[in-house]
């Protein structure tokens, strides 16, 4: 980027800062080789930055593009059938047991190569990309056998070669357990998970493991074992945990000390504990709780009293979460888990950087990556009050 400076900006910065949002009224960003230089108010502009080329914000909000940081976007199929079912009354597990769920996904999954598979993501990539979203984690999970689960993530790694956007990829290997191991959660473990997350990491696909550990997938002694092999490849572990019920999952993410555990509408104090102490990211993920038409709220209080980071997420899946949304994953953050807007939006910019490792993104300040959203707002919580309606402007990058 050639170096120039924002100027009159409404900035929230979303860094540490004892004003909220980190506001800056009539701010300026000068920014320079890809990374910010200086932001703060205009009037304290410091005299090097005096010559760069001026990009008037007229006054709207500049925030940090937003970070999607728990999707399963790589999918083929739909499942559009089991919303009908769950509309009579069926619930979720029930259509999990009766073979549908999780492995229908697979099925449709298994029978698409990677252009395909590119093909299908695109849409939904596109739709995050135009609510000023830059950095996208992408799960595999869908395979659940070694050729398929490689092809979800190199589909993965595809997109962010195609679209200005930063992919980080998780191996979701224990998503659930395929049909041809259906009375043999051990033996998938042992001969297909674990190999084949060998298998992607030697290929440079995997940037951190995730597991689901749930009644319905996998016991945490089963994910232990896939935690390990990641521990002994030096990848960072995050976990589906707590959603449907309490398994104990939080106590395993921390024990890893996973980047994030997420979902956690079952999460208790006990495990709250460990997630502050384990320093790991609580990533809620309200479209989930929506979608599944859950009753048991996540303890936000709990989480805001040990002050253990909040995420949000789209979540973006087939089954329980068919969102491409981050502003209404916002909306819905607020209005259903009752978080505050602040609370939204550092859930999707500072908090999601952390929970995917991302030291210097999620934030306006020095030394962090140039990559802005402008938006048509005054004030930041207008994005997430607002349903339905994207005010981005441009994203404003290198
Ligand atoms: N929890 C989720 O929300 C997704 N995976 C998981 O472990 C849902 C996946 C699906 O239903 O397809
Ligand atoms: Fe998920």
């Amino acid at each position: 980027m050639t170096q120039r400076v924002l100027i009159n900006a409404t900035l929230a910065t979303c860094a540490n800062s004892d004003e909220p949002y980190g506001l800056i009224q009539k701010g300026a960003v000068a920014i320079g080789d890809e990374l910010v230089e200086w932001c703060g108010s205009q009037d304290k502009l410091p005299l090097q930055f005096k010559n760069y080329k001026k990009q008037n914000c007229d006054g709207k909000l500049l925030t940090p593009s937003l970070i999607d940081c728990h999707t399963h976007i790589v999918h083929a199929g739909h499942r559009a059938n089991e919303f009908e079912q769950r509309l009579t009354g069926i619930s979720y597990q029930q259509i999990a047991a009766s073979g549908g769920g999780i492995v229908s996904t697979v099925s449709a999954t298994r029978s698409a190569n990677v252009d395909e598979l590119v093909k299908l993501s695109l849409p939904r990539v596109d739709a995050l990309l135009s609510e000023g979203v830059a950095v996208i984690e992408i799960k595999s999970g869908y395979g659940l056998d070694t050729d398929t689960e490689l092809n979800m993530l190199r589909a993965a790694r595809r997109l962010a070669s195609i679209r200005p956007v930063k992919i980080k990829t998780s191996f979701l290997g224990a998503h659930a357990i395929p049909i041809e191991f259906k009375a043999r959660p051990d033996a998938y473990i042992d001969e297909i998970c674990i190999p084949a997350l060998a298998q992607a990491h030697d290929e440079n696909l995997v940037d951190a493991v995730d597991g689901f550990c749930e009644s319905i997938a996998f016991t945490s002694t089963q994910i232990e074992k896939v935690f390990q092999k990641a521990k002994n490849l030096s990848l960072p572990v995050k976990l589906h945990a707590e959603q449907l019920s309490l398994c104990g999952g939080a106590q395993l993410a921390a024990k890893f000390n996973a980047l994030s555990a997420d979902h956690l509408e079952y999460l208790d104090e006990a495990g709250v504990r460990a997630l502050a102490k384990a320093g790991t990211v609580a990533v809620l993920l309200p479209g989930a709780f929506y979608t599944l038409g859950e009753k048991q709220l996540p303890p936000v209080s709990l989480l805001r009293k040990y002050k253990v980071p909040i995420a949000i997420a789209s979540d973006c899946n087939p089954g329980s979460s068919p969102m491409s949304s981050l502003l209404l994953t916002m909306n819905m953050a607020c209005t259903i888990f009752r978080l505050t807007p602040e609370e939204a939006l550092l859930g999707v910019t500072l908090r999601a950087a952390q929970a995917l490792g991302l030291k210097r993104y999620g934030q306006i300040s020095e030394g962090c990556v140039a990559d802005f959203a402008l938006w048509d707002c005054s004030h930041p919580a207008e994005l997430s009050y607002r349903i339905g309606f994207n005010p981005l402007i441009e994203r404003i990058t290198c």
